[in-house]
């Protein structure tokens, strides 16, 4: 599995300049990444003039500064000139909207909005540039990739001519070592190249014959940073500027460390190190690597990382047919002229590339997760700050993390939510009157955008800045690491303290309407439409976390009396309604689709309960199955990346897998750049892993307690094979299919919990004579033994 080009960024002619100027157009469509969670490197792979980006995760604007000593997570915590706070608005708007008034209460939603100030957004760090001298300008032949396998970067090209010499560039972020390694080597002849290291924070960049120093302080916040790029090799090193010259060398290896003193702990949001003591803790990073050498570096991140990214493989039909140049073969696919082994090959690599990426930009210690960009990013001021939007897409960057066997890669998911809690509950006191005094948990809330600065107020802008609902949607991700995993010890702590904050949170907050249910005040569905009592976004996400944490609860058996009054709640929620087109209606005072808000929107945020809820599903309720498949049709297939893989997904749990590849067509021509990355536009990495988790779904499902094989298998993908697909209740999956129907299945239990199997085309069973049953849905159901493996047969 590898994406690779044999054309570089730029046209390899003599007379253009050594210098490629990057704009942000080429680095998102050339530009390929690797990372080890926290350190990342954007490779353009020129020849001549080799250009690497690079990104730490922590290096961000905003936050706690000298500059705003009120920094208050955007907080309004002064009254406005009418002498009225955020909660005098709140209670106004609670008051009209139950007195009838809807016109005057959503004027007056308006009013409940943050501040932007300390917002901040996330930083790049800067580039390497590596100039290669040779005599010949001229190249017989070029190739750069990213091998899948084995997470490295890698350049070769051979220069035209008599004196023609080979160069081999390799490139990896090591998670063991927290380094990123550069080796470059030449056939034929010795190294001459110049390096340098420019910042774009405007550190301070020193050079001695050793390496490269940045260090410097954010302009913003004042967030220290540290970076060091040592440079081994046998060849002669001279100091030029604050740069290096290396000549006659047979090897150049550069080992880079990079580090910010940024740390999760709300309200410093710092590690209280002296710039002496980051400078020292980077310095030893990098020599420590430098000590253990190339080899040994190598070794290590190909062993890390291949205990992740082997535990799945998968064939959707190339059946491991040789691949062209992936921006040939992207080009080819997307006009319909490549042939079906090829399309499946494309299909099976842009499904890798989202395990490759989640692991790139997400790893067990991270402080932080992926961000809207995982870790990658070119600019100082990137679309959406290049933040964590819950309104969506963090939600989607850990949607495949789970099914994908990477469970580890779902922790720094947790570890931010946590971080929240103690600055959301200063936002729930602010906004709506709830108080948590001297650590009590009473409730935190966040809303659409996010900082590792606790930033989390209301937006700038009601009509995208207010959405509560986000708390449960992203708990639903946590929890969905227990269901998983089932591992108690992280669903007692953290997860469900959390769930538990919030469910006791909104039971104070949700108020009886006029229709006699029971919603929160006031309600927005993303992005678009009118302000309401309630509304099928957020009755849904309600429902999922009374229905998550009652689950936690007796698992844990622990609140008894809480849990009769949780249950109580969601049966006063009443999502869905059906409308006079058939549809789950967005809007309770809709009636026909079309009627309010905008058709086609990209959010479909009132068929949550579908995907990636379980409200909505076919065994407990086929008619509401029906109506998310009319709804889907009329918000219909052209959107934005990240929407289209959210469209994919849910026809994939509607179970229809002809129109979720028909979806993966368009997202293929619409959405996704040269380099695979999905693009909003701009660049956004949802959309990565969003395709990633709709392959999941195509092959199987469980999130309705029954593991459903195949249930949205496009014609297609007649024949394959997948290996290590994991399954809510902890079993591993491998299964092939073969002309479109199940032909064998082995399911190892890692948790020895009771396992339902389900399958469309036919009723299955335990070979070997094993015990068995049905359930009332036909599904095959057997108690298994933590560790074994059971032979699943068609009956
Ligand atoms: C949500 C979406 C936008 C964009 C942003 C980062 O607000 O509505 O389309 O993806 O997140």
């Amino acid at each position: 599995m590898k994406l690779y080009y044999n054309s570089a960024t730029m046209k390899l002619k003599p007379q253009l300049p050594m210098f490629e100027p990057i704009n942000t157009k080429i680095w998102e469509n050339h530009a390929l990444p690797v990372g080890n969670g926290t350190l990342g490197l954007g490779i353009m792979g020129n020849p001549r003039r080799e250009q690497i980006v690079v990104n730490e995760k922590t290096l961000w604007k905003g936050g706690p500064s000298p500059k705003r000593p009120n920094y208050n997570g955007g907080n309004v915590s002064e009254p406005d000139k009418n002498g009225k706070t955020p909660l005098d608005y709140y209670n106004e708007i609670h008051d009209l909207f139950l007195a009838g008034k809807d016109k005057e209460a959503s004027a007056l939603c308006d009013k409940l909005t943050g501040i932007s100030d300390g917002y901040g957004c996330y930083q790049c760090w800067g580039r390497i540039t590596a100039k290669f001298f040779s005599n010949s300008v001229l190249f017989d032949s070029y190739e750069r990739a990213l091998d899948l396998d084995t997470a490295i970067h890698t350049v070769k090209c051979k220069t035209k001519g008599a004196n023609s010499v080979s160069d081999t560039r390799e490139s990896f972020v090591s998670y063991p070592d927290n380094v990123a390694v550069m080796n470059y080597t030449r056939d034929g002849g010795k190294i001459t190249a110049s390096f340098a290291f420019s910042s774009a924070q405007g550190a301070h960049v020193t050079a001695d014959k050793n390496g490269i120093y940045q260090s410097g302080k954010v302009f913003d916040n004042g967030l220290k940073y540290f970076a060091a790029l040592l440079a081994d090799t046998d060849g002669k090193v001279s100091v030029r500027g604050c740069g290096l010259r290396i000549s006659g060398a047979s090897y150049i290896t550069l080992y880079l460390a990079a580090a910010t003193d940024y740390m999760d702990n709300y309200p410093v949001y710092r590690t209280g190190e002296s710039s002496q003591q980051l400078k020292a803790r980077v310095l030893k990073t990098a020599s420590d690597a430098r000590d253990l050498g190339l080899e040994k570096l190598k070794s290590r991140h190909i062993k890390d990382y291949q205990s992740l990214y082997n535990r799945l493989s998968i064939d959707l039909g190339s059946h491991g047919c040789e691949l062209p140049p992936t921006d040939k073969l992207l080009k080819s696919y997307n006009k319909g002229e490549c042939s079906a082994e090829e399309k499946r090959g494309l299909e099976e690599l842009l499904y890798q590339y989202g395990r490759y990426l989640t692991i790139a930009s997400s790893r067990e210690t991270d402080v932080l997760p992926s961000n809207l960009q995982g870790i990658w990013n070119i600019s100082n001021h990137p679309m959406w700050g290049c933040d964590y939007h819950m309104d969506v897409n963090l939600e989607m960057n850990y949607w495949p993390t789970l099914a994908g066997n990477l469970a580890e890669c779902a922790v720094p998911l947790t570890r931010y939510i946590d971080s929240l809690r103690k600055p959301g509950r200063v936002t729930a006191k602010i906004y709506t009157g709830i108080e948590s005094k001297d650590g009590e948990e009473n409730g935190f809330v966040f809303h659409t955008q996010d900082t590792p600065f606790g930033w989390t107020c209301p937006g700038w802008d009601f009509s995208w800045g207010w959405s509560p609902a986000d708390v449960p949607w992203i708990l639903h991700n946590l929890f969905e690491y227990y269901e998983y995993t089932l591992d108690k010890e992280v669903l007692r702590s953290p997860i469900y303290p959390m769930l538990k904050e919030t469910a006791d949170y909104f039971a104070k907050l949700l108020v009886t309407a006029h229709d006699g249910r029971l919603v929160s005040v006031p309600c927005f569905s993303p992005e678009h439409g009118p302000r309401t009592l309630g509304n099928t976004y957020e009755q849904s996400l309600f429902w999922q976390l009374y229905s998550d944490v009652t689950d936690a609860a007796r698992a844990l058996g622990v609140d008894g009396e809480k849990v009769e009054k949780w249950d109580e709640i969601k049966s006063k929620l009443r999502p869905i309604e059906i409308g006079d087109d058939g549809q789950i209606k967005e809007w309770y005072h809709e009636t026909k689709l079309g009627e309010i808000g905008e058709r086609h929107h990209r959010h479909m945020s009132h068929l949550l309960g579908l995907y990636p809820g379980n409200l909505i599903n076919k065994f407990k309720n086929p008619e509401y199955v029906k109506a998310a498949e009319v709804s889907l049709n009329d918000r219909g297939d052209v959107s934005t990346g990240w929407a289209m893989a959210q469209r994919i997904n849910s026809w994939a749990r509607v179970c229809d897998g002809n129109r979720a590849l028909k979806l993966i067509g368009d997202l293929m021509k619409n959405g996704i750049n040269q380099n695979l990355w999905d693009s909003h536009p701009p660049f956004q990495i949802d959309g990565n892993f969003g395709y990633t988790a709709a392959v999941h779904e195509m092959l199987m499902q469980s999130h309705a307690g029954i593991i459903e094989l195949l249930p949205a298998l496009p014609d297609d993908w007649k024949s394959g094979r997948i290996s290590g697909l994991i399954a809510r209740g902890n079993f591993e999956i491998t299964m092939e299919w073969e002309n479109g129907v199940l032909k064998n299945c082995v399911i190892l239990s890692k948790s020895g919990a009771e396992c339902k199997l389900f399958y469309g085309k036919g009723k299955l069973k335990l070979a070997d004579n094993a015990e068995y049953s049905y359930d009332e849905n036909g599904a095959l159901t057997f108690p298994t033994e933590k560790g074994k493996i059971y032979k699943i047969e068609l009956a």
